[in-house]
């Protein structure tokens, strides 16, 4: 039988590598489509042994040609577009920037469906960061956005742009609005994995201290490899519709840290008020993790918790890794990395 082919794009970062190892498992013949920079930034395939087996293929977001020659050149069955400036924190820095790469760059790609061959199936990374301000409720499909960053409003965009090409024209377009996932694999500047890389590193005696932003910021944290599975079922139900992905389960940023520096070692003790509490190393008295308002947002997203129920239901999917299991498996990884002094940055 002939192999079903995709696309992915941002395959270079933490949710297209691990995209890709599900559907090379899964028989696909896979494109992987990443940006051209002066240095290829590999190692996220490399870790998951994936570099050899998956076609590359450069691909700007910003370039419509270049997306209609690659679509065109590949023939995909399935595109997946994780590819986007995915940082919250930069986008209020560069909002015109991830306007265009966010919003604009999905809608050139659905254009581009749309003119080439319209049986391609499409997903679009959607996020939960488009519920934002909205604090009262647990979340789900139908409720409302309230984008507090200039990535939640061009997310909203590709969403509802999404939407809009499935129903004016038929295409096989899903939206995975996904709360929060991470892995060994994220960034490092996302606020997961600063946390267990640089308590690895203070532990290796390279850092001194971890500062972060609003500790009180609470998050629905799951495990990368989980979300993946369900993006995939997205795609091979009858009928094309939107999914959140979430485990129900929340925790803030101080919780998150607090577990994660037990793991690594360290007997923490807090102290001061709110907002500018710290924690010190009970055995050594020196302060490990404190307040830098430098990594305070301009608007902040407090509170974001989901509720899975459609996913459940209509893909059969459940998030298996636990938040406990969660921050082990990242610091087990970075304790492994620091101690033979390979932090990826
Ligand atoms: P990452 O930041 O790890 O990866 C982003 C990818 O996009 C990288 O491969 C990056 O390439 C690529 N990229 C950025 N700009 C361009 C461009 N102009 N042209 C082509 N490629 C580009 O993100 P994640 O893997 O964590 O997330 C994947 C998607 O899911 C993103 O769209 C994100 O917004 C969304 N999302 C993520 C969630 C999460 O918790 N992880 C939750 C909800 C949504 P390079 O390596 O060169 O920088
Ligand atoms: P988020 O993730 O903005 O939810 O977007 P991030 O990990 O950056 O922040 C989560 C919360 O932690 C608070 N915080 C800090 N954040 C960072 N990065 N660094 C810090 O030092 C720090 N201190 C506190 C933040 O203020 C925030 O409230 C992620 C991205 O993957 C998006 O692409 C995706 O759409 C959403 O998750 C769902």
């Amino acid at each position: 039988m002939k192999k079903k082919i995709a696309l992915v794009t941002g395959i270079t970062g933490q949710d297209g590598a691990y995209m890709a190892k599900l559907l090379l498992n899964y028989g696909y013949k896979v494109y992987g489509a990443y940006r051209r920079t002066s240095s290829f930034n590999s190692w996220r395939l490399e870790e998951l042994g994936i570099q050899d087996t998956i076609e590359l293929v450069p691909f700007e977001l910003l370039e419509k040609s270049n997306i209609e020659r690659t679509i065109k050149l590949i023939k995909p069955n399935e595109l997946y577009n994780f590819a986007a400036q995915s940082f919250v924190e930069l986008s209020f820095q560069n909002p015109i920037y991830t306007a265009n790469v966010d919003a604009i760059s999905t809608l050139k790609i659905l254009e581009s469906i749309r003119m080439i061959n319209r049986s391609i199936k499409f997903y679009q990374a959607s996020s939960s960061e488009m519920f934002g301000g909205v604090t009262d409720q647990v979340l789900d499909e139908r409720s409302k956005f309230y984008p507090r960053s200039p990535y939640a409003v061009a997310k909203a965009f590709g969403h509802y742009i999404t939407i809009n090409y499935r129903e004016a024209y038929g295409i096989f377009a899903c939206s995975g609005i996904l709360f929060n996932h991470e892995s060994p694999l994220r960034g490092m500047e996302f606020v997961t994995r600063k946390i267990t890389s640089t308590l690895a590193e203070i532990k290796a005696g390279r850092k001194k201290v971890l500062e972060l932003g609003n500790y009180y910021a609470k998050r629905d944290w799951g495990y990368a490899g989980d979300f993946v599975e369900g993006v995939w079922k997205m795609l091979q139900v009858k009928k094309p519709c939107d999914y959140v992905l979430a485990t129900g389960e929340q925790h803030s940023v101080k919780d998150f840290a607090t577990y994660a520096a037990k793991l690594c070692g360290f007997n923490i003790a807090w102290h001061g008020k709110k907002p500018n509490e710290y924690a010190v190393d009970k055995d050594t008295k020196k302060i490990i993790i404190k307040k830098n308002p430098r990594y305070d947002r301009p608007s902040d997203v407090f509170t974001l918790k989901g509720r899975a129920n459609k996913a459940r239901k209509e893909l059969k999917w459940s998030p298996k890794i636990k938040f406990k299991d969660l921050v082990k498996m990242m610091i087990e990884a970075d304790r492994k990395r620091s101690i033979i002094g390979k932090i990826i940055h």
